[in-house]
């Protein structure tokens, strides 16, 4: 029987993974089947709306034509070399990503956490032969509460300790400070300071966004002391929050962006360090690599992910129905939200406790035919596709009211 002629049923699934499956996960019980836009079906035939939109990998909604077809067109020439041979689609995604975010070069990878893997390791080639920081000895600073990734290296500065409990040793060289705290952060840059690595706004804190001035003041202190300002933009990136970058809200250009997510368009996994020359210029041949990073099936959807992104359509959707979810979600607060944060298409929505925790919440909503992940206690995250219309959002918005309403 192949994969796409199971007949097995939802719950048979669901039953049929528990032995032979690592138990990493506890997903909602939906089994999706197919998908198209902002909506997925699961295996008996059930819609849901999707506002989880793959944590912001799905900005283009499920299977994009364009995008399936940039796909469909080079799975019929070429998907895979490796970096030891140039293939034809490469060239093009660096310019234009490059160009998109006005840096000077990229690093391809294919995991954003490959992207934080490696734009550490970059940062440390930096500051050691570029900035001078004794050998070993450069540090970085990361915030309180941040999301970047499950490798040893990254959960070493994770301060949640489910990410971190039982996979030390850790790796050194971290300094962790308050988000959206700029007296902490200038304390904790001094000379062995290779960058500050921070999400423009916190995705799986539960949305946090920061005061105004945050993010240009990170650009002040960290160009001051002649360190890096690393964002990662794996989820806040690529029209998300209403701009290509989150940091565009202030106007701040960081000296390295963190992509990954919607650059693979829900398709491919594709990630990529973006940055000033000086900074990615300190990597030579057989210093760094990966086998798919840069390959070509990745480079032909990025391509195609970068031209949607070139005309400012998604950008503009994002902020334009921003506003009609920060309208709706403002309407349901004290009818069961007791606080929001949102930016674009982007909102972390706090549940009053006595209704219920974010993952009750997410099960009634799914039972109401919309998909949408808690975060932590009684946060639940709102992330539709960008491609969602303003009828799906208003649907998502009564949906999530009447969820309320049914135990108020
Ligand atoms: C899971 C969270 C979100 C990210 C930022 C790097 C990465 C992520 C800002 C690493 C990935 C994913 C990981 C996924 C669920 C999801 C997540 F809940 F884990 F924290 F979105 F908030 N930087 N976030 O958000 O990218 O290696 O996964 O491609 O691990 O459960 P990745």
């Amino acid at each position: 029987m192949t994969a796409l002629a199971t007949t097995r049923s939802s719950a048979e699934l669901i039953q049929a993974e528990g032995p032979v499956l690592a138990h990493n996960y506890h997903p909602l019980p939906v089994v999706v089947s197919r998908a198209e836009g902002a909506w997925v079906e699961d295996v008996e035939g059930r819609r849901y709306l999707d506002m989880l939109a793959g944590y912001s990998a799905l900005n283009f909604g499920h299977r994009h034509p364009a995008l399936i077809d940039a796909a469909h067109r080079q799975l019929d020439r070429l998907t895979l070399t490796s970096r030891a041979f140039h293939n034809d689609q490469l060239a093009e995604f660096a310019e234009r990503l490059v160009r998109l975010t006005g840096m000077d070069m990229m690093l391809p990878m294919n995991t954003g956490a490959e992207a934080v893997e490696s734009g550490i390791k970059v940062a440390r080639k930096w500051a050691y032969e570029v900035k001078g920081v004794p050998a070993d000895r450069a540090t970085i600073v990361v915030a309180a509460e941040n999301f970047h990734g499950r490798t040893t290296t990254i959960v070493s500065f994770s301060t949640d300790e489910t990410a971190r409990a039982g996979f030390g040793p850790f790796t050194p060289g971290f300094r962790i400070v308050p988000y959206n705290d700029l007296a902490a952060l200038e304390a904790a840059v001094d000379e062995t300071t290779a960058a500050v690595l921070i999400e423009p706004i916190q995705g799986e804190a539960g949305v946090i966004i920061p005061d105004e001035g945050y993010l240009a003041g990170v650009r002040e202190i960290t160009r001051r002391a002649n360190c890096l300002f690393v964002a990662d933009e794996i989820q806040s990136g690529l029209g998300r929050t209403g701009h290509t970058l989150a940091v565009q809200h202030e106007g701040v250009v960081p000296d390295v962006v963190l992509l990954g997510k919607a650059l693979g368009g829900g398709i491919v996994p594709v990630s990529a360090v973006v940055g000033r020359r000086e900074v990615l210029e300190v990597l030579r041949p057989g210093e760094h690599g990966s086998t798919f990073g840069g390959n070509p099936l990745a480079a032909a959807v990025g391509t195609a992910v970068v031209e949607l992104l070139e005309s400012g359509e998604y950008q503009r959707r994002a902020a334009e129905l921003g506003a009609v979810l920060r309208v709706g979600l403002s309407e349901l607060v004290g009818e069961g939200v007791v606080g929001f944060r949102s930016r674009g298409l982007w909102a972390g929505v706090d549940i009053d406790p006595g209704i219920g925790t974010g993952r009750e919440i997410s099960q009634r909503l799914m039972r109401e035919g919309v998909l949408v992940k808690d975060t932590h206690g009684s946060t639940i995250r709102l992330a539709p596709p960008l491609t969602v219309t303003a009828e799906e959002l208003a649907s998502a918005l009564a949906t999530l009211g009447g969820v309320l309403r049914q135990d108020a």
